[in-house]
């Protein structure tokens, strides 16, 4: 009806790049190696881990297709792409990470549920389309201001797609009106990713990219959008993408004790080294990436090669040639990823380990144990790789 389907099987997948390790096939999840992931400040398209929970929506029609705007407004209203591209055009910068990178590594200290992932179900590209508040002003909602009154409202963001979790209903996820009306937090709905149409795999014909937040809430394959009172009360917000204790447990776990995780904490990953390669003794570049939410920069990346005894500064950039700051407004893109290098001397077989602080002040914890929860989710423990 509205030119966009969701499957009901895996008979029209696209193609995928060939290099990309697939972590689950039918629905299809896959990362880039991490040698491949941090050589480039913006993740490609191709390469751009792919986080799916069904089959990948078809557009039959996109002239007829339109996303609707409902729930507690005074004049609801379907939207085509044409009434989204006339509005002003942002580009963003921003990391998206799925709360499970890293998760194949926290399951080795104890098994968790969920896909498994190596470092690399993180990217970071150029967004660009509406703000989420310029939409939502076409249904007269107003910008964020310091006297609005937001009556602890939320929107909800539906797709098309067919999930299991949802009994084959799609995939939605809700953030606070605040945050969406908020024009500083950036919220889009994207119809380009570095300066091309989303591709299926990513979204299109348009997706929400919420930046500083875990890659859940950032949903694709938009079809309608709800103003709604409560926060959303799908599967993906209330069963799945929070974090628990280490004491909880399957069977004592208590769902509504959590809130749904929204900003991830501070990030790093070697990628320029795989875990147990044989080097020859001398220096080394180490490199990798680095991210925190919330719009919070990197303040500083420490490398040890000598399993932590001592500590290195790595040098940080954005795009090669500006030097990075960590002022979140001003000279770096606050929502994107910082890449990290720093050469040492290894002589001989050793763990070494990055570690980031964010401008904040927050410092990634040392040992995956301390964070261990069930779902597997944030594991964002001092990286460690033995040579
Ligand atoms: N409609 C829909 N949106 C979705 C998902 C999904 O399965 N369906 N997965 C979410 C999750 S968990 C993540 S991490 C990101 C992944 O985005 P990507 O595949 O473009 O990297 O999309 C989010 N949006
Ligand atoms: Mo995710």
């Amino acid at each position: 009806m509205t030119g966009i389907t969701g499957p009901s099987d895996y008979s029209t997948e696209p193609p995928r790049h060939p290099c990309l390790q697939i972590n689950s096939k039918e629905p299809f999840n896959a990362e880039p190696p991490r040698s491949a992931l941090a050589s480039s400040y913006l993740t490609p398209a191709d390469l751009f881990y792919k986080r799916n929970h069904g089959p990948i929506p078809v557009v039959d029609d996109i002239e007829r297709y339109y996303v609707s705007i409902s729930g507690l407004v005074e004049e609801p209203k379907q939207l085509f792409m044409k009434d989204i591209r006339v509005l002003p055009k942002y580009n963003v910068t921003a990391t998206l990470q799925c709360a499970g990178n890293r998760r194949t590594a926290m399951s080795k200290a104890k098994t968790v549920k969920g896909v498994g992932w190596d470092v690399s179900a993180i990217g970071n590209a150029e967004w660009s389309g509406a703000k989420l508040t310029d939409v939502l002003e076409l249904v007269g909602i107003q910008k964020l201001t310091s006297t609005t009154e937001l009556g602890g409202k939320h929107v909800e963001f539906i797709s098309v797609d067919k999930c299991k979790e949802e009994n084959g209903g799609p995939y939605k996820a809700s953030i606070p009106l605040s945050q969406a009306t908020n024009p500083a937090a950036d919220v889009l709905l994207a119809y380009e990713m570095n300066g091309e149409p989303l591709t299926r795999d990513h979204g299109f014909p348009l997706r929400v990219v919420v930046p500083g937040v875990i890659g859940a809430r950032s949903v694709k394959w938009l079809e309608a959008i709800n103003i709604i009172a409560e926060e959303c009360q799908g599967f993906f917000m209330q069963k799945d993408y929070k974090m628990f204790p280490p004491s909880v447990n399957w069977e004592n776990i208590n769902w509504l004790t959590r809130r749904p995780q929204m900003d991830f904490p501070v990030q790093c990953a070697i990628c320029s080294l795989e875990d147990m390669t044989t080097i020859r003794p001398g220096k080394v570049t180490i490199s990798g990436y680095a991210a925190s939410g919330g719009g919070r920069g990197i303040e500083r990346v420490d490398v040890s090669v000598d399993g932590g005894k001592t500590w290195m500064e790595a040098s940080r950039f954005q795009k090669t040639g500006i030097p990075y700051v960590a002022d979140d407004d001003n000279t770096s893109e606050k929502w994107a990823w910082v890449l990290f290098a720093v050469t040492v001397e290894i002589l001989h077989s050793t763990e070494v380990i990055a570690k980031a602080v964010d401008s904040a002040g927050n410092v990634q914890p040392e040992r995956v144990e301390d964070i261990w929860n069930l779902r597997g989710i944030l594991n964002t423990s001092w990286h460690r790789i033995k040579v």
